[in-house]
């Protein structure tokens, strides 16, 4: 790239810059086990969160500021008050709590009316999938209605926030959504963007909408 070119660029895109993800779902779903899966690669002990946790976690080339909402009934409304500026939507959803699909799609609905999430993407994350009881993707996807979801990009990845499974798959298929929202500079032609996570999204599973 030339000096001048190159100028422009920074001055058009001034550094990567963070993009902002969202856990939410109903309590006890595995959001806060999630949160620092990602960061730290590791379980760590949780108690409810109270209000919300926020952490750095790097995927790829990508910076991500994500923030861990408390699910319970009680702080739920209080989601709304974060989503402005979001970049994707984690719905985190307990695969073995059956009783409380319904209630998991209702506030999935509810969340995905917000105009301010109107260009984030959604991520639903079929969690605890180690347990021998648990829902696989294609049942949850039909429970929660996702097949009706026309208004955002969408998709679902069984995981275990225990073990690990499946949250780079889920990171990678976000990654190379919200990657592709900045332009690559000039002189570096289409191989700039496929470098962005072209090969992660191949590698996602579950349907898209
Ligand atoms: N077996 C299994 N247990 C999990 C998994 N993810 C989370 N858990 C457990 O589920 C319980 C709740 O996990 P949290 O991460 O605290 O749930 P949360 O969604 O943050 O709950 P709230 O903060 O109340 O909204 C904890 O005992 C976790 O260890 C998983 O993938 N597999
Ligand atoms: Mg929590």
């Amino acid at each position: 790239m030339g000096v001048a070119a190159s100028a422009l660029w920074g001055w058009l895109w001034p550094g990567d810059r963070e993009y902002k993800l969202l856990l939410v779902g109903l309590d006890n779903a595995g959001k806060t086990t999630t949160l620092y899966q990602l960061q730290l690669g590791e379980v760590v002990r949780t108690q409810p969160t109270v209000g919300s946790n926020v952490e750095t976690v790097r995927h790829r080339n990508l910076t991500f500021e994500v923030w861990d909402l408390g699910g319970q009934a009680a702080m739920r409304p209080s989601w709304a008050t974060y989503f402005k500026a979001t970049d994707a939507v984690f719905l985190v959803v307990d695969s073995t709590d059956r009783g409380r699909l319904q209630l998991a799609r209702a506030e999935a609905e509810r969340l995905l009316r917000s105009d301010d999430l109107r260009g984030a993407v959604l991520l639903v994350l079929a969690n605890k999938q180690d347990l021998a009881d648990a829902m696989g993707p294609a049942e949850l996807c039909d429970a929660l209605g996702l097949h009706a979801i026309k208004s955002h990009d969408w998709h679902i990845q069984a995981c275990s926030a225990k073990t690990g499974a499946g949250l780079n798959e889920g990171m990678g298929w976000v990654a190379a959504r919200v990657g592709k929202q900045k332009p690559p500079p000039p002189g570096t032609g289409p191989a700039g963007t496929a470098g962005r996570g072209g090969a992660a999204a191949a590698a996602g599973s579950g349907a898209v909408g």
